[in-house]
């Protein structure tokens, strides 16, 4: 099998690996990696991609990493069965502004009420001087989790966090109104629309779907996208945050009152 897929089943940035290799049928080998053990840390792992993260594409030998690039990587090697980019210059531009906008805004936002609900038990237990090794073993991740500390974010940055995601949303009404739908850049399902899925995907499954009930474009966006045939292998079970957490969806709730 020519592909390799180093990635963790509820990492968002696996997910949008995960469903362009199921919606272009590339058979891949999946290496899941335990990410609150450290797998991500281990120097061989470190070679392939020095930034400690998943996930790691290997394509016959050659590595691939970030996520972005990834997709980008596979819809040009691979442009059948399902293609991903515009044709029109001017669209693939959008679509790639949209991307960065997607990895500045909702990707990293999305990281607070993650790590806030779910994984903050695990660094609570572990004694100042532990959990400090712990986010300085991190070569991208580093300063992200000093500032969130063993006792988590405030909740002003919780706040500051949800606000970004709201004005997601509201970015995501924008264009899906302007391009005329049903997808962020119009009729064609893009690498945008990917590239903003987990983010979405994961606000859903810890309940926070109310903040966007009052945007039926964006509510029908993930309907459409959940009824894509790339979905459900991409979210096998174990992939939603709930599945491992199941009282986060309250949790989530009570952060949005
Ligand atoms: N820009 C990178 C970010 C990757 C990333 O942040 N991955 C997270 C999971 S979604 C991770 O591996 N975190 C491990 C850690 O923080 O130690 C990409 O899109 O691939």
């Amino acid at each position: 099998m020519p592909f390799t897929l180093y990635n963790a089943p509820q990492s968002t940035c696996s997910q949008r690996v995960r469903f362009v290799l199921n919606a272009k049928a590339l058979p891949f080998e999946e290496v899941k990696l335990d990410l609150l053990a450290g797998d991500q840390l281990k120097p061989d792992y470190l070679k392939m991609n020095p930034n400690g993260v998943v996930p790691t594409l290997v394509h016959d030998g050659d590595v691939v990493i970030d996520s972005n690039v990834i997709t980008e990587y596979l819809d040009e090697i691979a442009p059948e069965p399902a293609n991903f980019t515009p044709v029109a210059p001017v669209k693939r531009a959008c679509m790639r502004t949209l991307m960065h906008f997607i990895d500045e805004m909702p990707a990293a936002a999305v990281r607070v009420p993650t790590f806030n609900l779910a994984f903050l038990p695990r660094f609570a237990a572990m004694s100042e001087d532990e959990f400090v090794a712990f986010a300085e073993s991190k070569p991208l991740r580093r300063e992200f989790m000093l500032a969130m500390g063993r006792k988590g974010f405030s909740q002003s940055e919780m706040k500051a966090a949800l606000d970004r995601l709201r004005r997601t949303y509201e970015r995501m009404d924008r264009e899906i109104e302007k391009s005329g739908g049903p997808w962020l850049l119009g009729e064609e399902i893009t690498l945008a629309d990917v590239a903003v899925m987990p983010a979405i995907v994961r606000m859903a499954d810890i309940g926070l779907d109310t903040m966007w009930a009052d945007l039926p474009r964006v509510r029908r966006w993930l309907e459409m996208i959940q009824a894509h045939p790339a979905y459900q292998p991409t979210y096998y079970p174990g992939s939603l945050l709930t599945e491992r957490f199941p009282h986060l969806r309250e949790a989530g709730r009570a952060q949005a009152r």
